[in-house]
């Protein structure tokens, strides 16, 4: 019923349908609604597919997802970028999703898509309520520092991980073989990102898409992640029914968008299935393959927490900026024991991701990467600890 919106209503509705799609859709519109963030980086992930893979802006927020009701520090970067005029309504019309849904049909065709895979994932689908309800409804994003970490290093996420570390031990190894991708950090991604495998979200993938590519705000991004949930299908690399996530349309253990799942997905056990859900290789080495592409640098650790001796300009804060080691010490950074800072050819920027916690910590090249996957440095630094914690034993 969807494929000819003109056949719907009648000619007044079609037209004033027609004017109010037009209008939604006018470079005008586009300029007072960004599908990105303020800094338009979500137009730079469409045309990046390796960024893209990485900077997953809509990390699912649900509580419990990841476990302990974590909240995601992802969608605290997505609600402060967002500007304040983007809460426009989308118009709640049906003819209008038919007219969309019309041109994504035609896309997807032409991107080589079948009609028959287009039609029977869309079947039926309509904007999900309760995805919009959680992308505009994200209110436990005012955690500091010290409150996500302890959230995040709960004793039994770090009780349950090195369990997990213990049990897979030869699979990640060989892992780690394959990709130089240290166990713990596979581990660490995992238990923040989906607690082990528990929580991955139960959403249909396409229906998720469907209503944050149709909604104004992200389309774009969320259009071309559509896009390639449907080209999984085409490519029968997961049935419909087994394409679940989160509300965000992340997908198993690590919760990969469809982009990255197309293009670093491996089949490690040989079934001809990449198994991101339940099969604990396929889900390591698709990681790893992943983290390896990022520019993970085995062996190199992630940083460190430092302490300022004296006052650090202000200039030289953040990400944008890189000194080595033997740099930083110059400035007064040290140890955070008040010790000379270790391995002074390493390249590392300073941070203090929660000023009034005021803690500081030189993080290298492997922290930028946690931070492409998830663009936050509280949520890269609960990774890293819990990594460094998980670590402790081996
Ligand atoms: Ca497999």
């Amino acid at each position: 019923m969807m494929k000819n919106p003109r056949t719907l209503v009648s000619l007044g509705l079609t037209s004033l349908g027609l004017l109010l799609g037009l209008l939604l859709r006018s470079p005008l519109a586009r300029a007072a609604v960004p599908t990105g963030n303020a800094n338009g980086e979500a137009t730079l992930l469409r045309q990046e597919p390796r960024v893209a893979a990485v900077q997953n802006p809509q990390r699912p927020a649900e509580p419990g997802l990841a476990g302990d009701d974590l909240p995601s520090p992802r969608a605290v970067d997505v609600v402060q970028a967002r500007p304040a005029g983007d809460q426009i309504p989308r118009e709640d019309s049906p003819w209008l999703y038919a007219d969309w849904l019309a041109g994504l049909r035609v896309e997807a065709l032409a991107e080589g898509i079948s009609a028959a895979t287009f039609d029977a994932a869309l079947a039926g689908v309509a904007p999900l309520p309760e995805v919009l309800a959680s992308d505009r409804n994200q209110p436990e994003l005012k955690l500091g520092l010290e409150a996500y970490l302890a959230r995040l290093l709960s004793e039994r996420r770090l009780t349950t991980g090195q369990a997990q570390l213990r049990h897979h031990h030869q699979l990640l190894l060989e892992i780690q073989a394959r990709y130089r991708v240290e166990p713990r950090f596979l581990v660490a991604l995992w238990g923040a990102e989906s607690d082990y495998g528990r929580v991955t979200g139960n959403l249909p993938v396409v229906g998720a898409l469907v209503t944050l590519a149709y909604d104004p705000r992200r389309a774009a991004y969320f259009r071309a992640e559509l896009l390639a949930a449907l080209h999984i299908l085409e490519e029968h690399r997961v049935t419909l029914a087994d394409l679940r996530g989160s509300w965000a349309g992340a997908m198993g253990g690590l919760q990969f968008m469809p982009t990255v799942y197309r293009r670093f997905a491996v089949d490690y056990n040989g079934d001809g299935q990449v198994d991101i859900w339940r099969d604990p290789g396929d889900l390591f080495a698709t990681g790893g393959a992943y983290l390896a592409d990022s520019g993970w640098r085995t062996g190199q650790g992630w940083g460190c927490e430092v302490r300022l001796s004296r006052p650090v300009g202000p200039e030289l804060l953040g990400h944008g900026q890189r000194l080595s080691l033997a740099q930083w010490r110059e400035r007064g950074v040290q140890a955070l024991d008040g010790g000379a800072l270790a391995g002074l050819e390493q390249e590392a920027s300073l941070i203090i991701p929660d000023a009034a916690s005021g803690r500081a910590f030189l993080v290298y090249e492997n922290f930028r990467v946690l931070r492409k996957w998830n663009r936050s440095d509280l949520y890269a630094l609960a990774v890293a600890m819990l990594a460094d914690r998980l670590g402790e034993g081996e």
